[in-house]
């Protein structure tokens, strides 16, 4: 018997209610377009593709005590814990489209609930030019996309800690941040009291890709379930300009291929986000189309001629 393909699903998150820009709310159908199922099940996966959730418009006013559209925040994030949640007990790998990156909450709130459930190990990869680390207290925007790695290690409005029922969602060492540039002086303050694991464009300027991935994924073993959180910023925007928040010095096309496919080697990914692609701003949907590209390393596409 042919072993069966791995199941993955697609879902839809429209949202740019996190974000200080509009335009993540398309990213889901930008990646349509641009053709990820079609890509994935050329892989040979089998693809399921759930559609859009629903959540609140974003009414797009100024935040109250720190938070920009708290409670619309919390809504779609409940929407996407859950859509998540039911993927992982049915047996399927989740694919969260968003959507901002405050989605990556709802998203891994979901996981981590799940790897305690069947006793897993969480590794939690968050690839993104930012930390999004900040609390109401040092944000500057009060934009909630920069916050939802506080809320998951337990730094946040309650209703936001507390999703999945009990917080913190995760512990703060099972989580690896890689190609970080852009920290807001609170949030590094905060990073260093917490000792959040950082592998920084400096650090892979230092080390090169290669020992950042293998240091990254040191003590991943049979029993971890790996979640990759990509922000699409995560790319130097000379390759990636279709997201809200460019910074400038990032992974180049090669380095950010190399660390998918280190990560694919490692056989343990269970569950994606794909945040913050914003169509408004690319051209020609070139920015899915290499996030596309990225995605395919992360399932297996190789680059070694003998493999
Ligand atoms: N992202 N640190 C900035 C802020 O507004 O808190 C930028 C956050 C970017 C968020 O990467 O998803
Ligand atoms: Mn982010
Ligand atoms: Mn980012
Ligand atoms: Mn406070």
């Amino acid at each position: 018997m042919s072993p069966s393909p791995t199941a993955v699903t697609l879902i839809g998150a429209p949202t740019d209610i996190g974000a200080g820009y509009r335009g993540a709310r398309l990213g889901p159908e930008a990646l349509r377009i641009a053709g990820l199922s079609e890509s994935l099940r050329a892989l040979g996966l089998d693809v399921a593709d759930r559609g859009n959730l629903d959540g609140p418009p974003n009414p797009w006013t100024e935040p109250v005590d720190g938070y920009r559209h708290l409670d619309e925040v919390v809504a779609w994030n409940q929407s996407v814990m859950d859509a998540v949640g039911a993927e992982l007990r049915g047996g399927r790998m989740p694919i969260l489209l968003g959507g901002d990156h405050c989605l990556g909450l709802g998203s891994i709130t979901a996981v981590a609930r799940h790897c305690r459930e069947h006793g897993k190990k969480l590794r939690v990869l968050w690839l993104d030019a930012h930390a999004d680390f900040n609390t109401h207290d040092i944000t500057p925007t009060g934009n909630m996309h920069g916050m939802p790695v506080a809320c998951l290690i337990g730094l946040g409005p309650r209703e936001l800690t507390h999703l999945g029922g009990q917080a913190p969602a995760m512990q703060v060492d099972e989580m690896r941040q890689i190609g970080t540039r852009s920290v807001d002086a609170g949030e590094k303050q905060l990073i260093k009291r917490h000792g959040l694991p950082v592998y920084d464009m400096r650090k892979i300027g230092d080390i090169g890709i290669r020992r950042v991935m293998e240091q990254a994924l040191d003590g991943v073993d049979d029993n971890t379930h790996i979640h990759v959180s990509f922000d699409v910023d995560f790319l130097d925007p000379s390759i990636a300009p279709g997201v809200g928040t460019v910074v400038a010095g990032g992974p180049n096309y090669r380095e950010a291929q190399l660390a998918m496919e280190m990560i694919a080697e490692s056989g343990r990914v269970g569950s994606l986000d794909i945040v913050e692609l914003n169509p408004i701003l690319d051209r020609d949907n070139g920015t899915a189309l290499v996030a596309i590209d990225l995605v395919e390393s992360l399932f297996g596409k190789s680059t070694l001629v003998r493999d």
